[in-house]
Formats: C-alpha cells, structure tokens, sequence
C-alpha cells in the first residue's frame, strides 16, 4: 500500500528543512536584490523578497506549480471518473508534496476531504443570519472566519506544541477546511439566489463533481469547475491574495484566519473581483448593443470610451506576466471546444484581438494581453451561474487550495513573523538627494 500523505510529506520536510538551514547559517548575507525608490513607491513591484517552493510565476511563460507547466499539471494529473480533467484533489497533494500523485494517492485526499466535508450547524446559522444584501464574498470570508474556534492549530498551540510540530495540526485545520469550502459557497449561492433551496452534497462524488451537483449544473459542469479550481490554485508569492495569507499567518495566526484574510484581499477590483467586473462590463456593452453582438468598430470605440472615463479595462494587464496568461489560453480552449457559439464568449475572443492593440497604443499598461478573469466568468455565465458577484468566491475556493499547501510549508520551515521595514517621505527624499542615511537594522 502507498504511504500515507502525512507521511510522505513528513519525509519531504525533514528533507527541506536542511536546505533552508543551510541558506539561512551559511549564506544568510548574500545578496539577492537592491531596492530602489520607485520599487518602495510602486508596491513592491519586483522586489525578490519571498519565498515559495510550492509554484513560480515566469513573465513570458506564465505560472508553473511544483515545476510544471499548466498543460502538464492538466496532462498529468489523474483525471475524474467519467470527466476530461484532472482531480482537484491530485492538485493538492502535487501542491503539497512536489509529486505527481497516482490515482490512489489523489484518491486518499479525497477520502480526508469526504470525512471533513459537514459543516457544523453554526455556519450555516451564520450565513442565513447576514444580510441579504452581503456581498457572497463577504459571507464566504466571514464563514470562514467562524470557523476558527475549530482550529485544532490553537489548541495545539495552547496546550504547548513543540515549534517543529506546528505543520502537523495547520495540515489538519488545512484539510478540515478545504473540504468545507463547496459546502459554504454552494450554501451562500443557494441563499442569496435560489431562496435557500440547497441540494445536499454528494459523498461519493470528487471535489469538483460535488461542487457542481450542489450547484444544481450538470455536465460538464463538474469539468469545469475541476478546472477553475486547478487554475485558480496558486500565482506564487507576490500577489495580494497570496501575501496576504502567508502575512496573517507568520504571527502564528491559524489556518482559519489567515485564509479568511487572504478572501478580502482576492475580493478587490484589481484582484480577484476583477471576474465579476468582466461580467459587469460585458453587460454593460450588451445592454447597449441591445443583445446583438457587436461590430468591431463598435467594441473599439467601447474600450476607448472606458479608458477615457479613466477606468481600467478588467481582465487585461497584470503585475508581473507579460504575455497572455496561460490560464486565460487553458479556459479559451475549453470555451472553443465547449461552446463556441456562445454570444458572450464571441465578444470575448473579439476583445483577445481588440484590446491589446489599444492598450498598447495609450502606452500605459505594461502588459496588454488578457489574464485568467477575462474569460472564467463567460464560462460560469454560458453555464447558468449569471449572478456574477459569485464568481469571486470560485476564485476563492481554488485559491485556498494553494495557499494552505504554503501556509503548512511555512509552518513546516519555521518562517517567522514577517516585518518589513518602512521608511517616511523624508527619509527617501534625504536618499534622493544623495545624503548619507544611516538607518539601524
Ligand atoms: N486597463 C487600463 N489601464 C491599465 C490596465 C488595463 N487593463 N492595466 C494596467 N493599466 C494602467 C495602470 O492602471 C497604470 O496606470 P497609471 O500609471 O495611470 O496608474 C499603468 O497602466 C501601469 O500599470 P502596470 O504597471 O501595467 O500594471 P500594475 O502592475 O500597476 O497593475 C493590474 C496590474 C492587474 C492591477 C492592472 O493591469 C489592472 O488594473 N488590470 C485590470 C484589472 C484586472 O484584470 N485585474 C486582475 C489581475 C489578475 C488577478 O490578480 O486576478
């Protein structure tokens, strides 16, 4: 019988856990980076100042997880009885151990997912209590949030555990969450827009499979949402959602909190709320196009009009990509395949050809070409799921997926609080002006 998840990756740490010492004793005043004035004025742009083994986000090539391409974690995972793509749960053990799981491997995630998966009664009083008005986001975080007094993590950490330990219980309030996630977000959809009309989750069913069933979609719905998770999972380190999660958690703070917080981060407009902002504006286009599809004439001067209104335009442009997002490419494919036809999904590839041109030509941006939100929410629409304030909590639940696996590594490497050092306006301007600034480490 295959070794044991927790076991494997009992092995993997010891394993690491040298190579950071090592780096850490031995070379721990090398230097990486320099940082300069309109590095700290910019928002971090660039600055090499985290560290994550769990994926890497090359400019030109786009994110690779544990080493691999998109196209190869889509190609090798072990794919869904009775579905075309990979097993959300053979994501989260490649996420956490750098393997390529077996079927049996993945298939033991889903077997923790599915002994986790019940909600306690307390949740779903919380989510029928907030106000029908609430953003899901805002439900979904504070569900989330709620959960905390569950946190095996925080007992532990009461009752005394040894620091080399803290990965064991964050592995266990990490699961114990990721199997809840459907659950919450198909709960708060069924709240907010089906009259609390749920459908119960399935057990034998993977994770994205259940998620659809409990969204009441058929196939290939259960495809889709699978796929959506596995794109969504992991950006490295830098990105707001991701540093979020990993910031909150140094102060030891728990797997519930920490993912909590990394939720209001994805929820913004530049971030992951950019998929409903997509929708939004689509609809916009339509309501004035009268439904019709439009020319392309008529979608140029629809762009220029929302640059020159001083917005941006949502799903093109990215911090650190700098050609089209494979993600975006993954979910095209699928779309050309899957419904080509689609009214709203033509608009989409028509702004693939419109967009980058007119970006390129207001010359701000620095990268002009499309990134994963510009075409994640057409698909969730050509499915039924119209209610676009939604499809950030999709985002979310793909994302946790990758932030746990770094939140336990975290934990299992013994990063410590994280605290940056800021400076005053003064301070640079003394820089500026080449004086000699002495400030104490
Ligand atoms: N439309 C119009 N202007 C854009 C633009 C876009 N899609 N993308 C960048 N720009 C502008 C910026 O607003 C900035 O303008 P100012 O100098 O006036 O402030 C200028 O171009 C330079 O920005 P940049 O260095 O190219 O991009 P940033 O790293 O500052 O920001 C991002 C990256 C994603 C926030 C930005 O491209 C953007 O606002 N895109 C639209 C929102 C979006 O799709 N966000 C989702 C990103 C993926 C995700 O995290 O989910």
């Amino acid at each position: 019988m295959a070794k044991r998840l927790k076991d494997t990756l009992y092995e993997k740490i010891m394993d690491w856990r040298p190579r950071t010492e090592r780096l850490m004793k031995e070379y721990g005043n090398v230097v990486v980076d320099q940082v300069t004035i309109g590095q700290i004025l910019g928002g971090m742009r660039g600055i090499k100042s985290l560290v994550s083994d769990i994926s890497y986000l090359d400019p030109q090539e786009g994110i690779r997880y544990r080493g691999y391409t998109l196209p190869e974690v889509f190609e090798k995972l072990p794919k869904a009885k009775g579905g075309n793509m990979p097993l959300v749960e053979g994501l989260f053990y490649l996420l956490l151990t750098g393997d390529m799981p077996t079927e049996e491997q993945a298939a033991e995630v889903a077997d923790e997912f599915n002994k986790r998966r019940i909600l306690p009664r307390f949740i779903y009083e919380l989510i029928d209590a907030m106000p029908c008005c609430s953003h899901p986001m805002t439900i979904f975080s504070t569900a989330i949030l709620t959960l905390h007094r569950e946190s095996f993590f925080t007992k532990k950490y009461h009752a005394g555990i040894s620091k080399l330990d803290y990965w064991d219980p964050t592995y266990e309030d990490s699961l114990n969450l990721l199997a809840k996630l459907p659950e919450i977000a198909t709960y708060t959809y069924a709240k907010l827009y089906r009259d609390g009309k749920r459908i119960q989750s399935n057990p034998n069913l993977d994770f994205g499979g259940n998620f659809a069933h409990m969204m009441g979609i058929g196939k290939p719905y259960d495809d889709v949402s699978r796929m959506h998770f596995i794109v969504h999972a992991d950006h490295e380190a830098g990105n707001v959602s991701a540093h979020t999660g990993h910031l909150v958690a140094s102060s030891l703070s728990d797997v519930y909190l920490s993912i909590s917080a990394m939720v209001n981060g994805l929820a913004g407009p530049l971030h992951g709320l950019a998929n409903q902002e997509v929708l939004r504006w689509l609809q916009d286009l339509m309501d004035k196009m009268n439904g019709e599809v439009p020319t392309e004439d008529e979608l140029k001067q629809f762009v220029w009009n929302t640059l020159n209104s001083g917005q941006v335009i949502p799903g093109f442009g990215h911090a650190v990509l700098r050609k089209t997002d494979p993600r975006y490419m993954l979910q095209r494919e699928f779309s050309l395949k899957n419904m080509p036809e689609d009214p709203l999904f033509k608009v989409v590839d028509m702004l693939y050809n419109v967009v980058p041109p007119i970006l390129l030509e207001q010359g701000k941006a620095k990268n002009p070409w499309p990134n994963v939100d510009a075409q994640s929410g057409v698909i969730q629409w050509h499915y039924g799921i119209k209610e676009y304030d939604f499809y950030t909590v999709l985002f979310g639940i793909g994302r946790s997926i990758g932030i746990c696996a770094n939140i336990i590594w975290d934990r299992a490497l013994g990063y410590p609080l994280e605290r940056p050092k800021s400076l005053t306006t003064a301070i640079l301007e003394d820089f500026a002006a080449g004086k000699d600034v002495v400030i104490e480490d």
